[in-house]
């Protein structure tokens, strides 16, 4: 332990902190890393081109091409960023062998080296269907009027709540399943009502089959606006958050699903009050909902902040959501994880106490004094023991790690 950790301790004690007892707590909270920044939500099917207002831009070298790349990659981030981790997977990175398996017959079977892969690392899973990047996705897919597209993205829902129930099972670990749609509209649609209504019977439709809890939870993702759907998007927040509170699932809320000016970080203490968990997909919208790499900005600490006060972490389930094909994916990866856990140790590490008295004396000018005055406290000293405890490098480290795994892996990719 280095002398700079033991005065940070000291330093965070004067003012009611116990530094071992957060490092306790963060080492029991998960972040899903979702797979697909290590491949520009390719998947594994060579569908050609992304949609569904999904734009990933950047073509830097070495993304990986196929499931043994990418798995290669994920170890290698492991090794980055500490804490516990779960792993996010979309049904697009089924492995059937060069077999053409259409979407709603996949089965649990052609995740079978992912669920090795789980057990190997000590990593729960988590799951989404694609309901994009398909020809029967292009105008629309749980509110598509004609019945039989409907069908197809039913079925292959229904699907991916099985293979997510296995994964559940096996790994002894409850899987998040998130549903995401694309559907909208470009224009000003006639009728936003049928197409609502039609994803609500879609929904109930997926769900009608009970999943124990303890292998599944099912989660609905609500949005804005997307590429291509400027005028209406039917699964906007008040569709999802409805849904959620009278289905009891969770609702997933993403950062760059709302108003540019509009935070996830105020909406946990609401919807907490009537739903039992959440889903949060953590990313950072510039403008749009562009899903750059989480850095470690006001909204990222408000987002850690509001689940660590109130002890929510076991009804929030973190998971990550971005995906930059500009620069190094590893690095883009593991900067925006390491950022997640830093939000988390930073909430961990504020002066509860002090703070929460100063507010409810009406002392606001206290209040304001010590939520300024932390944030220049040695917290860097406690984040790098952190990661040493992990067996992860630290600072520039990482990005020297970064750099060796470029040279002998990345580099030699086509
Ligand atoms: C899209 C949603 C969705 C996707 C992933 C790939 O706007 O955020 O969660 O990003 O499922
Ligand atoms: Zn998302």
């Amino acid at each position: 332990m280095s002398e700079c950790f033991n005065r940070a301790k000291e330093i965070y004690a004067a003012l009611g902190v116990d530094v071992e007892s957060a490092i306790s707590r963060l080492n029991e909270i998960p972040v899903s890393l979702h797979c697909w920044q290590g491949d520009d939500v390719a998947g594994f099917e060579n569908a050609g081109t992304l949609d569904g207002g999904l734009a990933v831009t950047g073509n830097y070298p070495g993304r990986a091409r196929n499931a043994e790349e990418l798995r290669n990659d994920i170890s290698e981030v492991l090794k980055l960023v500490p804490g516990k981790k779960r792993l996010n997977l979309h049904a697009i990175y089924a492995e059937t062998n060069g077999k053409k398996v259409e979407r709603n017959e996949l089965e649990t079977a052609h995740f079978a080296n992912w669920l090795d892969f789980a057990k190997e690392k000590n990593l729960g899973l988590d799951f989404n269907p694609t309901c994009f990047a398909h020809p029967l996705a292009t105008n629309g897919t749980l509110t598509h009027a004609d019945e039989g597209i409907r069908k197809f993205w039913i079925e292959h829902a229904i699907a991916c709540r099985k293979i997510a129930a296995d994964f559940g099972k096996e790994l002894k670990n409850t899987c998040v399943t998130n549903i995401w749609i694309p559907d909208g509209s470009k224009d000003t649609p006639y009728d936003r009502l049928a197409p609502r209504k039609r994803l609500m019977d879609s929904l109930d439709a997926i769900l009608a089959e009970k999943i124990d809890p303890a292998y599944n939870l099912d989660a609905v993702e609500c949005k804005l606006f997307g590429i291509g759907a400027e005028s209406c998007t039917y699964g906007s927040h008040e569709f999802y958050m409805g849904y959620a509170v009278s289905r009891n699932i969770l609702l997933c809320l993403d950062a760059g699903h709302f108003h540019p000016t509009e935070v996830i970080s105020d909406k946990i203490s609401s919807t907490l009050l009537y739903l039992n968990d959440i889903l949060l997909h953590v990313s950072r919208g510039v403008r749009w909902d562009s899903d750059h790499v989480v850095c470690w900005d006001n909204e990222l600490q408000a987002i850690a902040s509001e689940i660590v006060r109130h002890g929510f972490e076991k009804r929030v389930h973190i998971g990550l959501d971005y995906f930059d094909a500009s620069i190094n994916r590893l690095a883009a990866w593991s900067i925006g994880a390491r950022n997640m856990y830093k939000a988390l140790l930073f909430a961990l590490l504020e002066p509860a106490k002090l703070i929460g008295d100063a507010e409810k004396s009406g002392d606001l000018a206290t209040r304001l004094m010590l939520l300024e005055e932390l944030r220049s406290l040695p917290f860097g000293a406690v984040w790098k023991e952190y990661c040493d405890r992990n067996n992860v490098p630290c600072g520039m480290a990482v990005m020297d790690a970064i750099k060796t795994y470029e040279r002998n892996v990345l580099a030699k990719r086509g």
